[in-house]
């Protein structure tokens, strides 16, 4: 692949002009979104591999075209930035792209869907910057932009609470696909809490264990539902993470920090508590959220408007690319566990080896 040779533009004076590659769900998402709730971006292509999708999408979008191919949908000549939100598999292609063009992106997780694809897309984006002084790729990594995550690592950062010494998560869906077998509950479930453990404690992820027990009646044949997932942390620091997919409740992500000096919890959906008599029973109740999208609407919105403002002037705001390869990484040693049971340590490339981040 050809790098540009010269620094990307690096301010955007007007609107951000955004390609948004893949509008399933999520993608669609985050059409409105950009479309609806955010300053300072418009979008002007979509795609998506099924041709109709993105001519409905784009069609709701005054100004916005459908564009069959994705990598013609990056270089298009009136796109400053891209979104990837397409199927994993493709991500890496996509990314290089956009740095190929010199665009910056703001991409779903995996960075890619194995760790030495993932290490090249760092490579790339360090010898960019090495040239240009410029990073262009941010993950999608929405948590890290939610309020209650936020305040959490306030508190952890403040010392108040003393060393932080174990975690514990809870991430339950209520449901998810009949496909989502236990390798997706670590590739795209697990994958937020190991970024959630290296933002949080500032380190990175060094070794992991599966540990599948009784499977639920409602697991699909062969999957480990739910599972508890140890990570290691290069300090010595534990957390441990239940993933349960489907529940039949509701969307529970709960995360305890547990420090020297106290203890901090957050997603308990304390919302409004309501009391009342119900077949002569009092009973108090709280609506649990019922899926990720609303849960973490406003930390995507945040996310995005974030990610905009920062584009507009020549800069990432947020995750990066190292974060996208360490997750992948943590991952591949996950499901390295799921598969054989056994601990598995993390192959984690040296980050100065690589370049650190400009
Ligand atoms: C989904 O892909 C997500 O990214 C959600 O944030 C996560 O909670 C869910 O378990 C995944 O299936």
């Amino acid at each position: 692949m050809s790098l540009p040779d010269t620094a990307p533009a690096p301010a955007v004076s007007g609107d951000l002009r955004v390609a948004v590659i893949g509008v399933g769900l999520m993608g669609a998402d985050h059409v409105a979104r950009l479309h609806q709730r955010t300053s300072g971006a418009r979008v002007v292509v979509v795609n998506d591999f099924v041709a109709a999708k993105a001519a409905e999408v784009a069609a709701g979008v005054p100004g916005a075209r459908a564009v069959d191919d994705p990598f013609a949908a990056i270089s298009a000549e009136d796109v400053d930035a891209v979104v990837i939100a397409s199927p994993g598999p493709t991500h890496g292609d996509l990314v290089l792209a956009c740095l190929e063009a010199g665009k910056p992106v703001l991409c779903e997780k995996p960075l890619t869907t194995d760790s030495a694809s993932a290490l090249a897309v760092v490579r790339a984006e360090d010898e960019l910057a090495e040239r240009t002084g410029r990073r262009l790729v941010q993950l999608g990594f929405m948590r890290r932009f939610d309020a209650e995550y936020v305040a959490l690592k306030d508190l952890v950062d403040s010392g108040d609470l003393g060393e932080p010494l174990l975690v514990h998560c809870a991430h339950r869906n209520a449901d998810v696909p009949p496909h989502f077998d236990s390798v997706m509950m670590i590739n795209d479930s697990v994958v937020h809490e190991v970024d959630v453990a290296r933002f949080l404690l500032d380190e990175e992820v060094t070794a992991v264990t599966a540990l599948r027990p009784r499977a639920s009646r409602h697991a699909v044949e062969g999957a480990s539902d739910p599972m508890l997932v140890l990570l290691e942390t290069a300090s010595g620091r534990l957390v441990d993470v239940e993933i349960f997919v489907r529940t039949g409740v509701a969307y529970e992500v709960r995360t305890e920090v547990v420090c020297e000096d106290g203890s901090a919890t957050i997603g308990r959906d304390s919302g409004l508590v309501r009391h009342q008599t119900v077949a002569g029973e009092g009973l108090r109740s709280e609506r649990l959220t019922p899926g990720f999208r609303e849960r973490f609407g406003p930390a995507y919105d945040t996310e995005v408007q974030r990610w905009v403002d920062a584009a507009r002037r020549g800069e990432v705001d947020g995750p990066g690319v190292w974060d996208g390869y360490a997750a992948v990484a943590v991952c591949e040693a996950g499901v390295e566990s799921v598969r054989t049971g056994a601990r598995v340590e993390v192959r984690l490339a040296d980050r100065s080896a690589v370049g650190a981040p400009a």
